[in-house]
């Protein structure tokens, strides 16, 4: 089963999608793991996207990640990376497949309005990242054997 980290960013928040999003995954199939709505520390902000440091775009994407709150999530079902990325679409909108959610309520690439982990490996780091083990539950769900074949 894997997990990943998923932010509905703050341009999300701000228009109102964190419902939208949620709702997406949760009709998807996936399940529930942990949520916190946080204003995001530049700290916090600068591990998470330590990887794109140096990058052109990097101060803008701090700013952008600190600038207001964030709903952060993380969620759990088999090919789940695959299945949210999906979800969510390409990191430029313009390239997002239609449907997704960065195609049907975004357009440009530096206000993309959800994060998604993008690999089994980061999903655990990032979900460790954000969440203390405590936050994290551990539950089933009565449909789960409709959903989960294994
Ligand atoms: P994703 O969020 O789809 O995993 P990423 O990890 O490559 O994409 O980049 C992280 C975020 O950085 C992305 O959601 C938006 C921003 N970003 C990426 N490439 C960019 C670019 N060329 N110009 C501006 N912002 C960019
Ligand atoms: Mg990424």
């Amino acid at each position: 089963m894997e997990r990943s980290l998923v932010l509905v960013k703050p341009d999300g928040v701000q228009r109102g999608l964190i419902g939208e999003v949620i709702s997406r995954l949760e009709r998807r199939g996936l399940r529930l793991v942990a949520a916190r709505f946080v204003q995001v520390s530049q700290e916090l902000a600068e591990t998470h996207y330590a990887i794109h440091k140096g990058k052109p775009f990097y101060d803008g994407l701090i700013k952008y990640i600190t600038s207001a709150p964030v709903m952060a999530m993380a969620w759990e079902g088999p090919n789940a990376i695959a299945a949210i990325r999906q979800t969510m679409g390409a990191t430029r909108p313009t390239e997002a497949a239609p449907g997704s959610i960065r195609h049907d309520y975004a357009l440009e690439v530096g206000r993309n309005l959800t994060h998604a982990s993008d690999s089994g490996e980061n999903g655990a780091k990032e979900v460790a990242l954000w969440f203390k083990a405590e936050e994290l539950v551990n539950w089933g769900r009565d449909v789960d054997r409709w959903i989960f074949e294994g």
